[in-house]
């Protein structure tokens, strides 16, 4: 089992990925409406994981006997001056993503609850390679020099 303070900082966590899949999600469709389909394709992939990484709260929640509750989304920005300002709001976000899973292992930490530290591992390395890709997305659009460009280079070269 987990504290009732605990179940209460996972739900919200649960939440926040929830939001990410939904901010990611509307990214995807200012790109969609940019004609970026490259650059769309990506957001929904990332939309998609972090509709996976809510669920695995979830899951782990109904294991540890605790309750799953759900509360509302906040609405997502739907525009961006620029391809570039877009990534670095993914990156900004994913920072952001990093500080609230490494409270999550303080909380567990302090509670000596082990099982549910080690659980948040999963994450800790997620964010990892969250940050990574994120970084060097926004390094080929910076060198890249224009939108068109970007996503060639970023997309469709491998
Ligand atoms: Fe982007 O890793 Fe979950 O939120």
């Amino acid at each position: 089992m987990v504290s009732e303070n605990m179940e209460k900082a996972i739900n919200e966590q649960l939440n926040a990925e929830m939001y990410s899949g939904y901010l990611y999600l509307s990214m995807a469709a200012y790109f969609e409406d940019q004609d970026y389909p490259g650059f769309a394709q990506w957001m929904r992939v990332q939309a998609q994981e972090e509709l996976d990484h809510a669920m695995k709260f979830y899951d782990y929640l109904n294991t540890r006997g605790a309750r799953v509750t759900l509360t509302a989304i906040e609405a997502p920005q739907t525009e961006w001056d620029s391809i570039e300002a877009v990534f670095k709001h993914v990156l900004e976000h994913e920072q952001m993503v990093t500080s609230l899973i490494n409270n999550l292992v303080d909380i567990a930490i302090e509670e000596k609850d082990h099982a549910t530290n080690q659980f948040l591992q999963w994450y800790v390395e997620e964010q990892v390679e969250e940050e990574e890709s994120a970084m060097e997305v926004l390094g080929k659009i910076k060198r890249a020099g224009g939108a068109a460009n970007a996503e060639q280079q970023t997309f469709y070269t491998c």
